[in-house]
């Protein structure tokens, strides 16, 4: 378990609450794709949704997903794993502020998910009791949209002092995302960010992204996000047969 460049050793810290944590095995098969198409499919076939969360470190993630999942858990059943290379505080945080069911999973010093890994995550933490799944993502904004995970679903988060000109920046991770969240939104007036360029950014990359600027820390816009997965998650299930991603 572990070796010097991964350690898997604990900081010390008070936990108040029990979450499971497992280490991933890196992904030994060829053709990351199919096998991610062919997890989407078994997933769909069970009506569990799975949304892959991409951002940069500390652009929101976790904060962003205990506003999303107290709205959505009043109508569905919501499981987050949360992928990092070390610790479980966001499990963690994710347990203690909803409730939901959640697991932490270490990629093994790997700083994106692929579909075997999700898979490996999703036999420990069960699937058959829940309508949406999350993945936090290894905070990164390169590799992360170059692995299909198996998600029915991409989405991005940019926030504020991460700067309007990321998407030209980074393209890969645009292109991929069908939701973009501008988070930080109440930071606005302390950094040069034009949401409207940003915005025009996001487009230039996807033509049909939708975009949703919020702020997780007060709540603003996670309500018309909210809505947004609401209507997503609803037309999943009543989908009979998927595209690949
Ligand atoms: N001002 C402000 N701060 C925020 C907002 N959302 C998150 N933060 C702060 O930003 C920091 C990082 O937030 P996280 O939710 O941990 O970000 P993350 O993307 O999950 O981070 P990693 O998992 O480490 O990649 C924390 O200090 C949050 O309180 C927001 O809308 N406004
Ligand atoms: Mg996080
Ligand atoms: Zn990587």
């Amino acid at each position: 378990m572990g070796d010097k460049k991964h350690p898997t050793k604990k900081s010390k810290k008070l936990k108040t609450v029990q979450v499971k944590t497992i280490l991933l095995n890196r992904n030994v098969f060829e053709g990351n794709d199919k096998y991610a198409q062919k997890l989407r499919e078994e997933l769909h076939s069970k009506g569990v949704f799975l949304v892959n969360v991409m951002s940069s470190p500390g652009a929101g993630k976790t904060t962003t997903l205990v506003k999303l999942i107290n709205n959505l858990s009043t109508t569905f059943n919501v499981g987050v794993m949360e992928a990092d290379i070390d610790d479980d505080v966001d499990a963690q945080l994710i347990a203690k502020k909803t409730g939901a069911k959640s697991i932490q999973l270490h990629t093994g010093g790997m700083c994106h998910m692929d579909a075997e890994m999700t898979r490996q995550g999703l036999e420990e933490f069960g699937v058959d009791d829940l309508d949406i799944i999350f993945i936090e993502n290894v905070g990164n904004l390169v590799c992360p949209a170059e692995f299909d995970t198996g998600a029915h679903l991409d989405i991005m988060i940019l926030s504020v002092p991460e700067g309007d000109d990321k998407p030209l920046k980074y393209p890969l991770v645009f292109e991929k995302s069908k939701v973009v969240i501008i988070n930080k939104i109440d930071t606005i007036n302390y950094f040069n960010f034009d949401l409207d360029r940003c915005k025009q950014n996001i487009l230039m990359r996807n033509k049909t992204a939708q975009i949703f600027p919020i702020s997780a820390k007060s709540g603003d816009g996670v309500d018309a996000l909210t809505k947004h997965f609401m209507k997503l998650i609803k037309t999943f299930k009543n989908q009979d047969k998927i595209s690949e991603n």
